[in-house]
């Protein structure tokens, strides 16, 4: 949690509804006013949103709630596809929000029922969607509360550093967690992802948890200032 300063004014604890809809007073680090469904890209060489908006795309293993985690995000129940199958979201979606950012549903990986073949061209797919994209201006990573990173995990944190991409950490289905377990869980998942455990954020798509600390740390990195190292170019 951030602690900033107010100076004097108070903040209302309980904002009244009106003025929250027309988004006077609210405190929503991100108000959302307009979305679209950009499409699907299923190909390395194939299809992708015309370049321009910038891109923050969310990975992690088949399961681990995704789609979910997006739905909270933009406050919709069924914007990006939610399944009761793992492996169900096979191609890169793309989602504009106020006609301004890019989210990007990233396939799910190591879903076990998947031939080899199929993880070959998912992994291919989602590098080349990762490297050499101008417009990716970071990656949540997400991570099941309940469960260790996998080595797929781990390759998924190489890649990143690899790429040099900003990555933020979102723990997902914090609510399966009792209070007590909690700590402990966010300290171990911090070791083994090697990230700073104030990268990482607790987020529950039953709940409704993290999703403004999410929101917040996403206008963060959109508003970042490009990496103009000058030995990229
Ligand atoms: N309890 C709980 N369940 C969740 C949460 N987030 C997702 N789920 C459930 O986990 C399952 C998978 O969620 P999805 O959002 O489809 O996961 P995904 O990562 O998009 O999966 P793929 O598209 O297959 O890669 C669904 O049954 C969700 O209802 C959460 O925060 N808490
Ligand atoms: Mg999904």
């Amino acid at each position: 949690m951030k602690n900033h300063e107010h100076g004097e004014r108070a903040q209302k604890k309980t904002p009244d509804a009106a003025e929250a809809a027309a988004g006077a007073v609210t405190k929503d680090p991100l108000v959302i006013r307009h979305l679209d469904f950009l499409g699907g890209m299923v190909e390395a060489a194939g299809w992708r949103p015309p370049a321009g908006m910038p891109e923050v795309a969310f990975s992690g293993r088949s399961n681990v709630g995704k789609s979910s985690l997006l739905n909270m995000l933009v406050r919709r129940k069924a914007f990006a596809r939610v399944s009761k199958t793992p492996g169900r979201t096979r191609e890169i979606n793309f989602f504009s929000v106020n006609k301004s950012f890019v989210l990007v549903d990233l396939p799910g990986y190591g879903f076990a029922r998947v031939s080899k073949e199929r993880k070959g061209e998912w992994g291919r797919l989602i590098e080349s969607y990762l490297r050499n994209n101008p417009d990716l201006r970071g990656v949540v990573q997400l991570l099941d509360a309940r469960h260790d990173p996998t080595a797929e995990d781990r390759g998924m944190f190489a890649l990143l550093g690899d790429i040099g991409l900003p990555t933020l950490v979102v723990v997902t289905k914090i609510d399966k967690l009792s209070s007590r377990e909690r700590a402990p869980r966010m300290a171990a998942l911090a070791r083994a992802s090697g990230v700073d455990e104030d990268q990482m954020i607790a987020c529950s798509a039953e709940t409704g948890e993290g999703r403004d600390d999410l929101a917040a740390s996403l206008v963060a990195l959109l508003a970042a200032p490009l990496d103009a190292s000058p030995d990229d170019e």
